[in-house]
C-alpha cells in the first residue's frame, strides 16, 4: 500500500472465508504481485488478494487491447515506423491520452536503440517506464498520509456520477476499518436525495454524517458546521461530500471555492486534501472537467472510479501526465470494499501483466 497508512487490513482470516476461496488463476497471480512487493504469505489477507484479483478482472478488456499487440511488437529490436504507428493506435485506444502515448514510445524507444531486448524485457521495461510515469506527481506532491491525531480534510468533489458519494462510504469504510475517529459533511445540498444517500453510506460504514436538513442551504455552512462537530468530537478524519451539478458551471465552481475558502479559514492547522473523482469509463473526456475544478477546489489528487469493466484503464496515464496530479485512491466496484490506496506497482501489473 503505497504512500499510506490506511486499512492494513487483518492477516487472520476464518476457515469459512478460506473456503470461499477458489486458487485458480487470478489467486495465484495476486499471490505473486502482492510476494514480489515483499509480502510474506502470512501477512497476506483474503481482502488483499480479492482486491487485486478485481482489479485484474476490470483491466482485463484494456489489457487484452493493448499488452497482446505490444508483446508482439516490442521484442522485435529498435522500433520501426509501423511498429510506432501500432503501439500508438493500442496506447490511444486505451484512453492513454497523446501526451503520455508519445512519452512512452519515445522512452522505449531509446532504450530499444541501445540493444534490443527480448519481448519479456521489453515489456518488463514498459512496466518501469509507466510505473514511473504514475509514481511522477506522488514524488513531486509530497507524501499523502492521514495525520493520526490530528484533523484531516478530504474535500471530494467531481462531476454528477463520477462516484464522490459512493467513494466517502468507501473511504469512510477504510478509515474506520484502520482505527481513525471519521466524520462524513453532507455539502451536496443541491440534489434532492443526495443527503439520504450519503446517510446510507454513512450507515453502512459506521461513520456519522453532519446534514443540514432545511431547504436551500448553503453547502459552505453545513461544512462550518461539520468541522466545528469535527474539532469538538476529536475527529481525525472529515470528509466532505459536494454536489456534482448545480444550475450552471459557475454557480458550481463558486460554490466549491467558497467550500475551499471555508475549510481554510475555519480549520487552518487541518491537513486538507482536495479529490477530484474522475470516472475511468469517460477516458479522455473525463480530464476535460478537470482543469476546471482544479483552480476551484485547489486539487490535490484523484480517486479513478468504475475501472471495474473499462476498456479505458490506460486514462490513469493521461490523468497523471496531463494533469499532474497523483492518483490517490482507485474504485473497482460498486461495493463498500471496493477501493483502495493506488499502488503503481500494483496497477501496472494488473494492466500489462497476467
Ligand atoms: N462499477 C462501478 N460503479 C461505481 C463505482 N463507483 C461508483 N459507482 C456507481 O456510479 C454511480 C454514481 O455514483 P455516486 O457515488 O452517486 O456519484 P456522485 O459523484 O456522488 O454523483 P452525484 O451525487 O449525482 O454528483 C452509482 O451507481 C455507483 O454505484 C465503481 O468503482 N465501479
Ligand atoms: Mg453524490
Amino acid at each position: 500500500m503505497d504512500n499510506i497508512e490506511l486499512a492494513q487490513t487483518t492477516a487472520n482470516t476464518s476457515i469459512d472465508e478460506t473456503a470461499l476461496i477458489e486458487f485458480d488463476d487470478g489467486f495465484i497471480w495476486s499471490v505473486e504481485v502482492l510476494g514480489s512487493q515483499g509480502k510474506r504469505a502470512d501477512d497476506i489477507s483474503i481482502e488483499e488478494i480479492t482486491w487485486l484479483k478485481r482489479l485484474r478482472q476490470g483491466l482485463d478488456k484494456t489489457r487484452r487491447n493493448i499488452v497482446n499487440q505490444l508483446k508482439a511488437i516490442v521484442g522485435q529490436g529498435p522500433l520501426n515506423q509501423v511498429a510506432v504507428d501500432e503501439i500508438e493506435a493500442a496506447l490511444l485506444q486505451a484512453d492513454v491520452g497523446v501526451e503520455a502515448t508519445d512519452y512512452i514510445i519515445h522512452s522505449l524507444q531509446q532504450k530499444l536503440k541501445e540493444k534490443a531486448l527480448p519481448p519479456d524485457e521489453a515489456i518488463t521495461y514498459l512496466k518501469k517506464i509507466l510505473r514511473d510515469m504514475l509514481d511522477k506527481p506522488l514524488k513531486e506532491s509530497g507524501s499523502f498520509s492521514l495525520e493520526r491525531g490530528n484533523l484531516n480534510i478530504w474535500l471530494i468533489t467531481g462531476v454528477n456520477g463520477a462516484g464522490k458519494t459512493t467513494t466517502i462510504g468507501k473511504l469512510a469504510r477504510l478509515a474506520q476499518k484502520s482505527g481513525y475517529n471519521c466524520l462524513i459533511g453532507a455539502a451536496d445540498t443541491f440534489r434532492a436525495a443526495a443527503v439520504e444517500q450519503v446517510k446510507i453510506w454513512g450507515e453502512r460504514s459506521g461513520v456519522e454524517v453532519v446534514a443540514n436538513p432545511s431547504k436551500n442551504v448553503d453547502p459552505a455552512s453545513v461544512v462550518f458546521d461539520a468541522i466545528n462537530a469535527a474539532k469538538s468530537r476529536g475527529i481525525e478524519l472529515l470528509l466532505v461530500d459536494t454536489a456534482g451539478r448545480l444550475q450552471n458551471k459557475k454557480n458550481l465552481m463558486d460554490e466549491l471555492s467558497k467550500v475551499r475558502r471555508t475549510i481554510s479559514k475555519k480549520a487552518p492547522d487541518a491537513k486538507v486534501e482536495s479529490l477530484l473523482v474522475l470516472d475511468a469509463t469517460l477516458g479522455q473526456n473525463g480530464l476535460r472537467q478537470a482543469e476546471v475544478f482544479s483552480q476551484a477546489a485547489k486539487l490535490s489528487g484523484v480517486v479513478l472510479t468504475k475501472l471495474d469493466g473499462t476498456a479505458r484503464g490506460g486514462v490513469a496515464l493521461a490523468v497523471v501526465q496531463q494533469l499532474s496530479l497523483p492518483i490517490r485512491f482507485i474504485g473497482a466496484g460498486e461495493g463498500i470494499d471496493d477501493l483502495r490506496p493506488f499502488s503503481s506497482y500494483e496497477f501496472v501489473e494488473a494492466l500489462l501483466g497476467g
